[in-house]
């Protein structure tokens, strides 16, 4: 008798090994305000991304990758939650999140994966979900950054990106359990602001002129909330702080000059060296050229422009070495790769840097992605797929239990061709108000073709996007007559989903009065 159930449960093992086996490894590559716009798979022309690129190549784009708050930190808890903000509570950078809610890497977790964080998370406190976190705190540094390695504090000498690439690169070698599957968040700081460049990249786009969007110039006629706006190129952008004019002799003086000295301090004596060897003689010039109106603005888009995506260079190379790690490694086939940001970002449309509105440039995000068991080489996804939906998607792939709560819908079916029926519309909310760059709190909803936002709280005001004809969303049509039946059937989806989402205004009070809290506090 005893025998034979020593027996069986060595069968059970076994079976168990093989299960585990086949169940695919997750490499989860996220980034941090990575315009879609400055990826080359997408087709803009700004810059070469080869190994983002290969993603798709080898898999699937996504042309409609959205995400529900362009943010940063609400971002990642929709990600790692699979619910709203009004939900999960992290509706700002400001809040505290909680933590001890469920989130699919500990769903993973308790399911047999080995889980690991690495690099910027921006929430506070002990990742939970992971045997091994190793991540920057708030926002990092580009140069000699801090990392907090499972609760511990420690720097790093040399470049945020690759010191990051490396210890994903580490975790993956040397720290994990080589018989089980994995999760691996390797999740960048760059192309975040202030755009600080690696030195191999510092001659890349040096002296390289881009052509700025059509809309560049925007008057912001008939959208008074953008018309608010602090994230102007020309008006907003600081000289030193953001364009790296920190003269020798002191005579720019700007509102952040001492904010960006403190990063250039990081820098040790052979760093500042390269560094200066790059910017002095640009700010020699600058300084003679003495620019104004026109000329300056042109002139700040095009530095902002250098150095933006000097930074995606190395971000590039990190997905390179961890491509090439998978299949060095015979973990390319069973290894999901997912390439995303946490939002994505404005490149001079409507003049502007940054993100946080609901228009297209920041609404939507860069999303890439590989399995070569189950997606065909060359795939391409038209459909609204949202951040929302990777928790329930990584669950799925894994065969966990998606739990009822969850908001978001697994885009499995999706993406390996199997599922045809998809949702026709995703809700949007922001609450980042009063704030930094002063864009107004809204919410509002996206079908294929049109958009309905409305801002509120200080102001009052509806727009209305026909994307078809105008993607640049120049024309707020909500007052048009032509448009009185899409202006009304937007309406009834909006309600739709706030229903669906269990948003509501009184939700909306609730969160201002936490948030205003948290920022006192
Ligand atoms: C910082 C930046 C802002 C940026 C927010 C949010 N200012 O505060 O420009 O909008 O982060 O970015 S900085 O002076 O610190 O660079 S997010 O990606 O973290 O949400
Ligand atoms: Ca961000």
């Amino acid at each position: 008798m005893g025998l034979v159930s020593v027996g069986c449960k060595q069968k059970e093992d076994k079976q168990e090994k093989a299960e585990e086996h086949v169940r695919p490894n997750i490499v989860f590559i996220m980034s941090d305000d990575h315009a879609y716009q400055a990826i080359s798979a997408y087709g803009h022309g700004l810059n070469n991304t080869p190994n983002i690129d290969r993603i798709a190549t080898e898999g699937a784009i996504f042309n409609r990758g959205f995400v529900t708050n362009s943010i940063c930190a609400p971002s990642r808890a929709v990600m790692l939650t699979g619910k709203h903000s009004h939900i999960n509570g992290k509706v700002d950078n400001i809040q505290e999140f909680d933590w001890d809610q469920e989130n699919f890497a500990k769903s993973l977790q308790k399911s047999g994966y080995q889980t690991a964080m690495v690099g910027k998370i921006h929430l506070d406190g002990l990742p939970q979900g992971f045997h091994y976190s190793n991540v920057l705190p708030g926002q990092g540094q580009y140069y000699n950054p801090d990392f907090i390695e499972n609760g511990v504090k420690k720097q790093y000498q040399g470049y945020v990106t690759s010191v990051t690439t490396d210890i994903a690169l580490d975790w993956l070698n040397n720290k994990r359990e080589k018989d089980k599957p994995f999760l691996l968040l390797y999740h960048q700081k760059a192309p975040h602001r202030t755009w600080m460049p690696e030195a191999k990249y510092f001659s890349l786009f040096k002296d390289k002129d881009f052509t700025p969007p059509a809309n560049f110039f925007d008057d912001y006629k008939g959208r008074e909330a953008a018309a608010k706006h602090e994230m102007g190129i020309y008006e907003h952008m600081d000289l030193v702080y953001d364009l790296k004019m920190l003269d020798k002799e002191g005579e720019i003086k700007t509102k952040y000059r001492n904010a960006f000295q403190g990063q250039y301090n990081r820098m040790d004596s052979i760093q500042k060296l390269a560094w200066d060897a790059h910017y002095d003689p640009i700010i020699s010039n600058f300084k003679g050229e003495k620019l104004e109106g026109e000329a300056l603005a042109l002139w700040k888009y095009n530095r902002y422009m250098q150095d933006y995506l000097s930074t995606i260079q190395s971000v590039d190379d990190g997905v390179g070495e961890v491509l090439d790690y998978l299949e060095a490694n015979g973990l390319a086939e069973n290894t999901i790769i997912v390439y995303t940001s946490d939002q994505g970002f404005y490149l001079g449309e409507h003049g502007w840097f940054d993100k946080r509105f609901m228009y297209e440039e920041s609404f939507r995000t860069p999303l890439l992605m590989k399995y070569p068991k189950e997606i065909k080489a060359g795939t391409v996804i038209d459909e609204l797929v949202q951040n929302l939906d990777f928790a329930p998607t990584f669950l799925d792939y894994a065969g966990v239990d998606i739990a009822s709560d969850i908001q978001g819908e697994s885009f499995r079916g999706l993406v390996n061709g199997n599922q045809k029926e998809w949702r026709d519309a995703i809700y949007y909310g922001y609450y980042e108000f009063p704030g930094e760059h002063h864009v107004k709190r809204h919410y509002g909803v996206r079908t294929d073709r049109y958009k309905l936002i409305h801002f509120y709280y200080d102001i009052d005001t509806w727009e209305l996007y026909d994307l078809e004809k105008d993607p640049s969303e120049m024309h707020n049509v909500y007052d048009d007559p032509d448009y009185s039946n899409i202006r009304v059937n937007m309406h009834k989806k909006l309600e739709e989903l706030r229903l669906k989402y269990k948003d509501s205004d009184s939700l909306d009070q609730v969160n201002l009065e936490r948030y205003l809290k948290a920022k006192q506090g």
